[in-house]
């Protein structure tokens, strides 16, 4: 009975995945965690000995999670070949493959659907992608959606231990500038266009994932010194106008959304962290504009909770 699985990488993301796993009450037979070297490790509250990740690791594994790694090659990379070969099929975490057109890019409240057209591997989107297509998605069914405008105020734990070490720690060379009391404007490499790689993500995953490939995003993407919880401040061109409460309504009915109000009331990353749904609230409206300001988790939605419900997409359960 169940399924064997296996989850490779231990930091933020990995103990979030066997967290996930654990409170959906995923169909388990085997939960197997993988990491660089072997060592015995707890996570989300659970002894492990954590196995190398090599290839005859992925012997008997039914669906493989890759947790991904921010700044490097994920080990989806090397691995997710040989996971496949031996049958599985590999839920990344990872960038590496999320624009492949062979891979499909899957937020179950947008594009559930994609998840069966995989080859073996499917992609789990960016963290500040997945919580604004969350959001996007029920105004883009209702009224259409033209132009996104979006600033992000992204959290240290996107960035793994590392990120939480500079806030708490002061570590260094991990962004670059001191995070504590300070905000930085700049999220992974620059690109030729003057956009970050985080920035470009949020566009080209956006319309990926929405099947809207002439969508206009424009991101600026910022991290703040909060521990977990992304942030953002989104402005949406409608394809026509329409009034608060039509675009509130959208909203307050849309799966995965938790709402908080409209013009007054607010979502705090601190009351995000933990909880799976994205928050929206400050919800504005004038003519086809509409303004909100959303927070989730990026740890849970936007990374462990989004993959653990591809995969209950995969094996046909719901919770
Ligand atoms: C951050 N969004 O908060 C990043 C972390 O493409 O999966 C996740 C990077 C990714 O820094």
């Amino acid at each position: 009975e169940g399924y064997t699985v296996a989850v490779v990488g231990a930091g933020l993301v990995g103990d979030r995945i066997v967290a996930e796993l654990r409170r959906r009450d995923f169909p388990l037979k085997e939960l197997r965690v993988l990491a660089r070297t072997a060592r015995r490790a707890t996570l989300a509250g659970e002894e492990f000995e954590v196995g190398v990740a090599e290839p005859e690791a992925f012997d008997g594994v039914d669906i493989a999670f890759f947790a991904g790694t921010e700044g490097e090659k994920g080990a989806a990379v090397q691995l997710a070949g040989e996971a496949i070969s031996r049958g599985a099929v590999v839920i990344d975490n990872g960038s590496d493959f999320r624009m492949d057109p062979e891979v499909p890019l899957v937020v179950p409240e947008v594009n559930a659907g994609a998840a069966k057209d995989h080859n073996g591997l499917i992609a789990n989107g960016n963290c500040s992608t997945i919580q604004m297509v969350v959001t996007l998605a029920p105004l883009a069914r209702e009224f259409g959606i033209e132009k996104v405008i979006v600033s992000t105020y992204q959290a240290v734990s996107g960035s793994g231990r590392g990120g939480v070490e500079a806030l708490e720690d002061g570590r260094e060379g991990v962004y670059p500038k001191p995070i504590d009391r300070n905000a930085i404007p700049l999220i992974g490499g620059v690109g030729d266009d003057g956009y970050t790689s985080e920035e470009t993500k949020m566009r080209l995953e956006t319309r990926k994932i929405m099947g809207l490939p002439d969508l206009e995003v424009f991101a600026t993407a910022v991290r703040i010194p909060v521990h977990t919880g992304h942030s953002e401040s989104v402005y949406v061109e409608l394809g026509r106008e329409a009034t608060l409460d039509e675009v509130v309504e959208a909203l307050r009915s849309a799966p995965g959304v938790t709402f908080s109000g409209d013009a007054d009331d607010f979502p705090t990353p601190l009351e995000a962290a933990g909880d799976p749904n994205t928050f929206v609230g400050r919800v504005r409206v004038e003519g086809n504009v509409a303004q909100y300001w959303c927070v989730s988790d990026n740890l849970l939605k936007g990374a462990a909770t989004n993959a653990v419900q591809i995969a209950e997409e995969l094996v046909g359960v719901r919770v």
